[in-house]
């Protein structure tokens, strides 16, 4: 399955990696892993990286300049993405040619070659499947990388797509050095304000006869935890998510005009009807809408409530 890609690599002298917009730590693993493989088994080629770090700067850095003239001569290889608008840094569309490497189920809009693998969990697992099988040399910078997105894309290994190759894979970068607890300490260490927060909703959330649990945040409650309406209102509603015996959660959310934000989720009942007949939607589990004042979030309530009543 790697065969074309090892073969695009050996066969040009400038690479370029991309991933997608928005990053996560399998779109950054991979292209920094990538990267690492490339200069550890191909020393003579030169290899750039590019794209907005987010919230990941404790991760690795990116290359910003490339030479115009070296970048039309170079292979783009684009990583855990398909479609060319989700590409972070449009540079690759002026490079030669172009190879990607995805686990999500999406077609292609550009790549030359697409290799495509949606039964794998990552594309940090498909990169540690080729080091594997063509015998690429790693070291414990490659391995942390394409460790980093292996644990992330699979939820610490609790996504139903974890496989035997999954561990296997880790095992092995494990093996390499790869540094587990540098991860863990960067990507699960909380921010003092947002555990407080955390902590706030889940004593405070309310549950309607058929427990359908609800919150209700004032505009005041950002203000008193120095945080963003979107924190409250997105951030936060899954905190009453999980819970036995509580099939729907929602979450609403005052904003500084007045309007009220209602986050709307649900564990197997079809809750997007209420969000609709609101003026919102989304999808089946997880849907939205805006409300324009406190007494419509009751009819909402009212509604989800008769719907949890129904669903058991
Ligand atoms: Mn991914």
């Amino acid at each position: 399955m790697y065969q074309p890609l090892i073969d695009k690599i050996e066969t040009y002298d400038i690479i370029v990696i991309h991933r997608h917009i928005q990053p996560d730590l399998d779109a950054l693993g991979s292209q920094l892993g990538l990267k690492r493989l490339i200069q550890l088994n191909y020393p003579n080629k030169e290899v750039y990286t590019f794209g907005e770090m987010g919230d990941f700067k404790w991760f690795g850095s990116m290359d910003q300049h490339i030479p115009e003239q070296d970048l039309k001569k170079a292979l783009a290889i684009v990583l855990d993405v398909s479609g060319k608008e989700r590409v972070s840094d449009q540079r690759f569309l002026t490079a030669k040619e172009s190879v990607v490497v995805d686990h999500h189920q999406n077609d292609t809009d550009f790549a030359d070659t697409f290799i495509s693998d949606p039964t794998q969990i990552a594309t940090c697992q498909m990169l540690t499947e080729m080091a594997v099988n063509h015998h690429l040399t790693m070291d414990q910078a490659a391995a942390t990388y394409l460790l980093g997105g292996l644990v992330t894309d699979s939820g610490r290994f609790m996504y139903p797509q974890t496989t035997d190759k999954t561990f296997e894979c880790a095992a092995y970068l494990m093996k390499q050095g790869a540094d587990l607890q540098y991860l863990y300490q960067n990507l699960y260490e909380v921010d003092y304000t947002m555990k407080r927060l955390k902590g706030y909703f889940i004593y405070s959330f309310k549950t309607t006869e058929h427990h359908v649990a609800y919150m209700k945040n004032p505009k005041s409650l950002k203000d008193e935890f120095g945080v963003s309406t979107f924190t409250v209102s997105r951030g936060m509603v899954n905190q009453m998510a999980g819970i036995k015996h509580i099939p729907i959660w929602a979450n609403f959310t005052e904003t500084d005009s007045g309007a009220i934000l209602c986050e709307l989720r649900s564990k197997h009942i079809p809750i997007v009807d209420v969000a609709k007949k609101y003026g919102g939607g989304g999808h089946d589990l997880a849907c939205g809408c805006t409300a324009i004042d406190w007494e419509t979030t009751d009819d909402i309530i009212r509604d989800l409530d008769l719907l949890a009543k129904k669903g058991r």
